[in-house]
């Protein structure tokens, strides 16, 4: 996935996304520094419950430093707030704007991860132009409301077998199931509560990429 990890290994690759509510207190600039300084290379700013100026203050933060950490760095939903910090992309689910209009805001060169949740939505977002695709909730989680059921491993076979673009595996994904994840073929996973809602956050990442292959 050449565009969506500039300056990276395209082997396999974790997916950091923050959620200040399930980081234990930590302000989440601290928290996105311990993801970059354990070797996060693609970071999502995702703050549900927080006012447009600061999550503008702290993406134009989260921007400085991941430029530093030479990540990439995404913005969950909120397109303005991406083009004003000069973000690498942008996130969006089905039901945000659609992708050929946030393509008109973004111009041609930012990229656009859409999540999808089933082939007919896979299908689309390549027709639609989005540059990544989003595939879950593999699993069961808390961290997302108004979430549909599980796709299980079954959708991350149909994307594997059918779906060129570079594609993320997300939701419930933890360090005891990342293996099958792993083994189905996706290369590249995200998650938000096991990395943020750990307590030494270097240690759980090396742990979770261990169980990785
Ligand atoms: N999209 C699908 S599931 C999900 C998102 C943002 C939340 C994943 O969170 P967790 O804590 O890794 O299960
Ligand atoms: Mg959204």
């Amino acid at each position: 996935m050449p565009r969506l990890l500039p300056g990276t290994s395209p082997e396999t690759c974790l997916y950091a996304l923050t959620d200040d509510n399930l980081s234990l207190g930590r302000p989440v600039l601290e928290v996105a520094q311990a993801l970059l300084d354990s070797g996060i290379k693609i970071l999502q700013y995702r703050e549900k419950d927080k006012k447009a100026g600061l999550m503008l203050k702290e993406c134009l933060a989260l921007r400085e430093m991941t430029r530093a950490a030479g990540a990439c760095f995404i913005v969950n939903d909120h397109v303005d707030i991406a083009i004003l910090c000069e973000a690498d992309g942008v996130h969006v689910g089905q039901d945000d704007l659609p992708v050929p209009a946030v393509r008109r805001l973004v111009g041609p060169d930012m990229i656009i991860g859409l999540s999808t949740h089933s082939p007919e939505q896979a299908k689309a977002a390549i027709a639609a132009g989005a540059d990544y695709i989003g595939v879950g909730p593999i699993y069961a989680t808390k961290t997302k409301k108004d979430v549909c059921a599980p796709v299980t491993l079954d959708y991350l076979d149909w994307v594997v077998a059918n779906i060129q673009l570079p594609f993320v595996a997300i939701g419930g994904i933890k360090r005891h199931n990342i293996g099958e994840v792993t083994r189905h073929g996706a290369r590249c996973c995200a998650l938000v509560s096991e990395l943020v809602g750990a307590p030494d956050i270097q240690a759980r990442v090396a742990e979770v990429r261990k169980a990785m292959c």
